[in-house]
């Protein structure tokens, strides 16, 4: 594997949607929990250089059409401003250089992208960053979603193996969807190729 040094002139963190909801709450995914370590290790080798991390939250309106109860795919998940939609206590949110993106607000669209109609891109962009580090959940859907947004804004994209899980709907989801974010340009990292000295 080809390491990476993390420079934070142009390298950013995202951790994708590890939420109470995600890890153990209305829709789990499987052994989320199990990465929480390895992403918490990436968000203090960030911090510890200086280069900011960015934490994308699903936060949805009561009435959001992503759930059942309104003809969408998933059970009711991340309500905006309630507990489910909280980053789990066990991750490590640093106090500073750190910023919190909100996707999925409006109820008549789902956003599993960081990207879909936040202000990622352009905090990313006052920064001068041109490289993202993505780890977090769902493989399958929203890491998927913001790598290839990513990569579709222009910047190279590294996707953390061992920080992040699926849901695996079907069986190989999370397979295919690392695939296809390889094929599209991404590079697969782990923590100990990926260089945090100052
Ligand atoms: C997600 C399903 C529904 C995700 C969000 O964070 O991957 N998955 N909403
Ligand atoms: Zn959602």
């Amino acid at each position: 594997m080809i390491g990476a040094k993390v420079n934070p002139d142009f390298d950013a963190l995202i951790v994708v949607d590890m939420q109470n909801d995600f890890i153990d709450g209305t829709l789990k995914v499987p052994n989320a929990d199990s990465i929480i370590p390895v992403v918490n290790e990436y968000i203090r080798k960030f911090e510890y250089v200086g280069a900011p991390i960015f934490f994308t939250r699903d936060w949805h309106p009561e009435n959001h059409i992503s759930f059942r109860e309104n003809g969408g795919l998933w059970p009711r998940h991340c309500v905006m401003n309630t507990h489910g939609a909280m980053i789990h206590r066990d991750i490590y949110v640093p106090s500073d250089n750190r910023f919190f993106i909100n996707k999925g607000v409006d109820p008549d669209f789902d956003a599993y992208s960081g990207f879909q109609g936040t202000v990622l891109d352009s905090l990313l962009r006052e920064r001068g960053i041109r490289r993202v580090f993505v780890c977090g959940v769902a493989t399958d859907y929203c890491v998927k979603n913001t790598v290839i947004g990513a990569l579709n804004l222009g910047y190279q994209a590294f996707v953390l193996i061992d920080a992040i899980m699926g849901v695996d709907v079907k069986k190989g989801d999370s397979e295919i969807a690392l695939n296809y974010m390889m094929s599209r340009g991404a590079i697969a990292l782990t923590i100990e190729y990926c260089i945090c000295i100052p």
